[in-house]
């Protein structure tokens, strides 16, 4: 593994965005007449907009025609892009400068590889759009994670094979997505919920110095 490229989630590893998604969706719920918590928000971390919207209506036992679904979405996603055009730089998570940082000095590429079909508008707004060797986002994809579709693009965009890249990420269909495209996961959250990842790490800030030149090193 010599040359090796880091492929970021967005949500939950660059900004928590999933706060506003839980605002977003919790007035639909509200409108629809249910309750929806915050561990029901935790079912739609790393989960595509149309299968949230699934499993909103599911939690609410709710039928609707695939019209209101289509109306649905729309409405959540203005109420999402109100919070979401007021962000700015403050909003990054601890570590993640840094770590970008030193990906420049150590000469090493990343890419995004988000859900979100918000992503550009997301990292513009926070002023990282520029710093990505490529973004895959949600408009790029026509399968969700667990399928390994989103990292094998941005492997591509990276120019390596899949085993040469890393993969940062937050949820657990996010973890299965980077072993299903055979690359280094890497969880960042609960190590008890991301079991499944080849390293683990509360935030970006316990991401050790040497960590990526350690894993140049590695066969
Ligand atoms: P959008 P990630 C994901 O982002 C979020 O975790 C998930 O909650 C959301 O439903 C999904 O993006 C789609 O977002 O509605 O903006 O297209 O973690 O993959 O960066
Ligand atoms: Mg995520």
């Amino acid at each position: 593994m010599n040359k090796i490229g880091v492929i970021f989630d967005l949500d939950g590893v660059i900004v928590d965005t999933a706060k506003y998604h839980f605002l977003a969706w919790k007035k639909l719920a509200d409108d629809l007449g249910f309750e929806f918590t915050e561990e029901h928000n935790e079912l739609l971390k790393g989960v595509s907009r149309v299968r949230s919207l699934e499993i909103l209506l599911d939690i609410g036992k709710v039928t609707v025609s695939e019209e209101r679904k289509q109306e649905f979405l729309v409405s959540k996603n203005e109420d999402y892009l109100s919070y979401i055009t007021k962000m700015e730089a403050d909003e990054i998570l601890p570590g993640a400068s840094e770590l970008l940082d030193a990906l420049d000095e150590a000469g090493i590429k990343y890419v995004l590889g988000s859900a979100s079909k918000n992503a550009p508008l997301i990292l513009k707004q926070i002023g990282l759009y520029d710093r990505f060797a490529g973004i895959v986002d949600g408009n790029s994809v026509s399968k969700a994670k667990p399928d390994p579709e989103v990292f094998l693009i941005g492997a591509n965009k990276l120019g390596l094979e899949p085993s040469q890249c890393v993969v940062f990420e937050d949820a657990i269909a996010g973890i299965e997505a980077a072993k299903n495209a055979n690359m280094v996961a890497v969880g960042i959250g609960d190590e008890k919920t991301l079991s499944e990842a080849d390293y683990n790490f509360n935030n970006l800030t316990e991401v050790p110095g040497n960590f990526f030149t350690e894993l140049t090193t590695l066969n």
